[in-house]
């Protein structure tokens, strides 16, 4: 393994750079220093790691000498623009924003699902969309039993998943809703408290959304097969924090429930949460601040001859985004992957 590994987190102060640095230091990533860095508005600011603090340095070209890993997290401006400066720099990048993700030089990993992946990277790895992630941790152990044929997924996202402005936007409207006031909508098109709105990023020609064909073009990628159909609705949700979503499989053959369950109950990165005489399935409230997938509420679906409905729920902040991001590194390190092969590539 390298030794003085330094690593930078680019938009070390949003909600996913913030969760980015915690997980780095409470899995204690062996970086022997951690740079934090973020546009010129927050340049001079601190940002929480362990017990000390790291000043955010602003963001430039040349941000990346000397750093071994850069972990994105500032939009997809930002990692279009600088990912290519990083990798130039001898850098590696893990990107988690969707910039990257289909371009055929950069693999899209989940490391429980395509870590194998990884060694033909080219110096940006991409994160895929925290949807995805937590669809395709719980799907793969059972697709490699019973191969899928087509994925029906409706998600509920949490306002996390708009960053700090989406968890700022529902605490202000709940807070004057309950204040009698009438509260303005600045980040979501409609009112966000008490509501469910069946839009999340932006409508593309054919009327699904940018976040639901992410769902379905990633899912291919990932699972290295385009015959898979996959079908999505996204939801926001007046949740802080932990996407939930309901799942429908078809298989190309019988899985019956119980031989599902006791596939995820052995599954790694999963924990099955499914016991409905109890009341117990996977609940937003539970899975935030938790590391795993959680499944629940899995039913042979009555109207097809082999197919499966699935409930699965996780903090789309952690193994949505940061968390995985940094099991990626992590893989980087232990499969001894960190050298870029053409520094020049994305240029
Ligand atoms: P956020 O809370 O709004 O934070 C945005 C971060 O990006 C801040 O640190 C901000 O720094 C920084 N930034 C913005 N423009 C920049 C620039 N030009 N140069 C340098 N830094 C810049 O958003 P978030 O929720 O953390 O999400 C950030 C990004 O992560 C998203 O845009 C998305 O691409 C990705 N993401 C991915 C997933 C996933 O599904 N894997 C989930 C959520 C987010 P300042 O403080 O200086 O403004
Ligand atoms: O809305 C969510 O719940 C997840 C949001 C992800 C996101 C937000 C802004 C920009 C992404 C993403 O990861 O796909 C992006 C992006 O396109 O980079």
């Amino acid at each position: 393994m390298k030794e003085n590994l330094v690593v930078a987190v680019v938009g070390a102060t949003g909600a996913v750079g913030r969760e980015m640095l915690n997980t780095l230091y409470t899995r204690n990533f062996p970086a022997t220093t951690v740079k934090a860095l973020a546009s010129s508005r927050s340049a001079g600011t601190k940002v929480p790691f362990g017990d000390e603090e790291l000043l955010v340095e602003e963001l430039t070209e040349n941000s990346f000498e000397g750093v071994d890993i850069a972990i994105f997290s500032a939009g997809g401006g930002t990692s279009t623009k600088f990912a290519p400066y990083a990798v130039k720099s001898g850098c590696i990048v893990v990107d988690n924003s969707s910039a990257w993700r289909m371009d055929k030089r950069c693999p899209l990993i989940i490391p429980e699902v395509n870590a194998h992946t990884l060694k033909e990277h080219n110096g940006i790895i991409a994160n895929p969309n925290c949807s995805t992630i937590q669809m395709l941790v719980a799907l793969k152990p059972l697709h490699d039993v019973a191969p899928i044929k087509r994925i029906v997924v409706s998600t509920y996202q949490a306002v996390s998943g708009t960053g700090q402005k989406g968890i700022q936007e529902l605490e202000t409207q709940v807070r004057k809703l309950f204040n009698g006031i009438e509260p303005e909508n600045e980040v979501y098109p409609h009112r966000i408290a008490f509501n469910c709105l069946p839009h999340i990023d932006v409508f593309l020609d054919n009327d699904y959304t940018k976040e639901e064909m992410k769902m379905v073009n990633e899912t291919n990628k990932i699972f290295e097969d385009d015959s898979i159909k996959v079908t999505a609705t996204c939801v926001r949700v007046p949740v802080f924090y932990s996407h939930s979503e309901s799942i429908n499989i078809e298989t190309t053959k019988k899985l019956t429930a119980k031989e599902a369950r006791a596939i995820l109950a052995k599954a790694e990165g999963v924990q099955l949460y499914d016991n409905p005489k109890e009341n117990m399935y996977p609940l937003a409230g539970d899975a935030a601040g938790e590391d795993d997938v959680f499944v629940g509420r899995i039913r042979e679906d009555e109207s097809i001859e082999n197919g499966l409905n699935l409930w699965v729920v996780a903090d789309n902040v952690r193994k949505g985004a940061a968390l995985n991001a940094v099991q990626i590194a992590e893989k980087l390190l232990e499969m001894n992957l960190v050298h870029v092969k053409d520094r020049n590539l994305f240029m």
